[in-house]
Order: C-alpha cells, then structure tokens, then sequence
C-alpha cells in the first residue's frame, strides 16, 4: 500500500471500530454529516489572525462571516452576553481564562481532579496549577459538593478565580451557592460546561450563564460539534478574554473548525436535539439503575447527568484499567477514573467512567441500556476467551442497527 493510501487505510479501520463498538466514554459522541462537511473544507486552507473586522491577514471576508454567525449563533443559544469561539480546545481556553486574571503565582481553587474536576482548574501537574498557586475542594463521602467545605477553603485561602464545572460528575452543581461564595471572597466566578453544554441548551441541565462572570465550553462533548472551543463573559471581561485569547495565548483561529461548531449551534437549537438531550439523560440513569441491579457500586449512587462513575473496586475487585481493558476486547468503550478519596494513582485508577451521550446518538434508548449492562456485567463475571468471542460477536451484531452520522460516505 502506497504512503498516501495507508492514512486513509488506517481511517477506515477506525470507522470499522467505531461501528462495531459501543462507546461509553463520556467526553465522546458522534458529530452530524454536515459538522464533518464544514470540518472537511477549504476553510482549513486560511490564516486569520485577529478578531472579525480586525484582522493581521487580508482576504478574510468571508471568515469574517462566519466567525460572527457562529458568535451569534452561541451568543442566541446560551444567552451570553459575549463569546469567543477561537480557543482551539478546552484546556487553552482554561488557560486563557488564567491568563486573563491572574499574575503568575496568584490564587486559583478548583475541584480537585480525583473529586471529578479538571486538570486546567489547577491540578498540580498543569501549567495551570504551577504557574499559579492553586487549591482544590473535593466532594463529602456521599460523593456530592460540600458547599460549606468549598466556602470554608475559599475563605482562608481567598483565591482570585474559583472554578465550578467538572468532568466527572454525576450531580447536578449548584451554581448559585458558588456565586454566592465567589462573592463573599471576592473572586471571579469561571463556570466549565464542558460536559453540560448540551444538556444545559436541551434543558435538561441548569445553566450557569447568567451567574458566572466566566463560562467555559468544549464543543465536541455533548453539544455534539467539532473539537473546539468557547469562552463566554459578561461584556465587562470581553476585552480582558479576548486579548488572552489573541494574542496572549494563539495564533490564528481554525476557520473550518468555527464553521463546524457555527453548524452545530443550529443544530443544537432544534426540537430534535431537546429530544435528543431528554434520552441521554434517561439512557444514562437507566444504565446506572441496570448496572446497580447487577450489583455494580455507582459513586453516588447514581447519577442527574450524562455520566456516571464505577467504583470497580468494590464493584468487581478489580481496577479501572484492569476494567477498561477487558470492555475493550469485546468492543466497549470507557475510561478509566480516579474516584472520590481513591487511595490508588490516576493511572491505575479504581473506577471507570460511563457516559451516555454517543450511544445515544446512535438511536439507542432505555432496552439497549439494559442490553449493555448485561454485556459489561456477564464479561467481568467470566473473562475467559470464549466469553470474550461470544460477547464480541453479539456485540456488533446488535451494534449493526444502530448506524453513527456521516461513517459510510468517508
Ligand atoms: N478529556 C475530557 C474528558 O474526557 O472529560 C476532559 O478534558
């Protein structure tokens, strides 16, 4: 095979695994055709370095264009008062948001990444938790926030930014009572949705746009874009945001990724898509309740959200990599993850997380929940290799009505 055709060989196969898997990791999902035809275009082809209207290039008209429709389009959507939609992930677009406040070594607090928070809301091996002093609050031992433990750390550390938002958590966050606490210290309030943003515009979720002075979003997770980015902020930090953006932080913006997420928002904003969020929430406590039937511990105990963790420990004696590994011969998905006060390291972790946004867009509902609790739970109960074979089979047998957007026409 020719150097240039094993890229496209190697595309394929991933297409195969995606199709004859069950995806559970739940940062995941499937974009629609046209997010991929935006993401697929010329756009790629152009540098544009500034902000609509103000650019270091020239022939940016049309970007232009589609810079301030899709700004527009998420300004509309969450009822932000400013938005940046350059950030090429979410953690620059964290990054930024330190850059835009803090002084290096200045204070920063967010929850702690074995509690289900963020590596850029601090932790100790990001940049962002050693060029800057951070501290961290974690959940009680039900696996829920401590809002008096949270104000208690913030006022005796008294940090500049406090950080709500997380990545896995299965409870609703109160973002009220972090106003509330940012204001009794004085800090600015950073709101990360990450993993929300889909279920806040699908109401399926509170949002924390009107209480936050910052709000921060990945596109790709359950709002269902392309790999990207935005910052929204109430108006009186859209100059400090944008400038940490451009220059502060990147280069120029990647135009075909802005258009994807510009598709996405209209995409967001349909019934289809209210429909689509309601399920995800539904597979998702159903394939908890499921999993806890079969005698799985779930932290917390169950979950408001999209996701959920297993303490596999308790579960099945074994470790999240140990976990994931296994799932993963038979086509399922997952990822490991710390879990509340986990006395082991971050990468032998002793749970896994399970998100249900991607299977959902695949069209499957509350029966299939079922269908996969069986699978992950007749697998751990018995790993031997015709087990293995027999599931797998099954596997993508039943994957096969189940099709993902846009697979086929590659
Ligand atoms: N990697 C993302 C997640 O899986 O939640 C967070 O950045």
């Amino acid at each position: 095979m020719s150097k240039e055709d094993i890229i496209f060989k190697y595309i394929e196969d991933e297409a195969k695994r995606q199709r004859e898997g069950i995806e559970l990791i739940a940062s995941e999902n499937y974009v629609s055709e046209n997010v991929l035809k935006a993401m697929g275009s010329i756009l790629t082809n152009k540098y544009s370095e500034g902000y609509a209207g103000k650019r270091y290039y020239g022939g940016n008209e049309y970007v232009d264009d589609i810079e301030r429709e899709c700004i527009s389009r998420a300004k509309e959507l969450f009822k932000a008062e400013h938005v940046n939609v350059q950030p090429y992930s979410g953690s620059p677009a964290n990054l930024a948001v330190h850059y835009a406040f803090l002084k290096p070594g200045e204070k920063t607090m967010g929850m702690d990444l074995s509690a289900g928070g963020h590596l850029t809301h601090g932790f100790k091996v990001s940049l962002t938790g050693k060029y800057f002093d951070s501290v961290s609050y974690g959940v009680n031992r039900e696996g829920y926030i401590d809002y008096n433990e949270v104000r208690k750390i913030a006022k005796e550390h008294k940090p500049k930014l406090i950080w709500s938002g997380f990545t896995a958590y299965s409870r609703i966050v109160d973002w009220n009572e972090f106003r509330k606490i940012a204001d009794e210290v004085g800090a600015i309030l950073v709101a990360d949705i990450a993993h929300v943003a889909g279920l806040i515009v699908g109401g399926e979720y509170p949002s924390p746009v009107d209480i936050a002075d910052v709000v921060t979003t990945t596109t790709h997770k359950t709002l269902r874009g392309p790999r990207g980015a935005m910052i929204m902020c109430k108006e009186e930090y859209a100059e400090d945001i944008d400038k940490a953006v451009f220059p502060g932080l990147q280069g120029g913006p990647h135009n075909h990724v802005t258009a994807g997420i510009a598709v996405a928002l209209e995409e967001a904003s349909t019934k289809e898509f209210k429909e689509y969020i309601k399920q995800v929430v539904k597979n998702s406590r159903v394939l908890s309740d499921a999993l806890i039937d079969r005698g799985f511990t779930i932290v917390s105990g169950g979950t408001d959200n999209h996701l959920f963790l297993i303490d596999t420990v308790k579960s099945v004696d074994m470790g999240g990599q140990e976990v994931s590994d296994m799932l993963e011969k038979i086509g399922i998905t997952l990822n490991k993850n710390s879990i509340p006060f986990d006395e082991r390291k971050p990468w032998d972790p002793s749970g896994v997380r399970i998100g249900t946004p991607a299977i959902t867009t695949r069209g499957m509902k509350e029966s299939e929940m079922v269908k996969v609790a069986e699978y992950i739970d007749r697998l751990l109960r018995d790993s031997s290799e015709k087990n293995i074979e027999l599931i797998k089979r099954e596997i993508e047998e039943f994957t096969e009505d189940f099709p993902i957007p846009g697979i086929d026409n590659l």
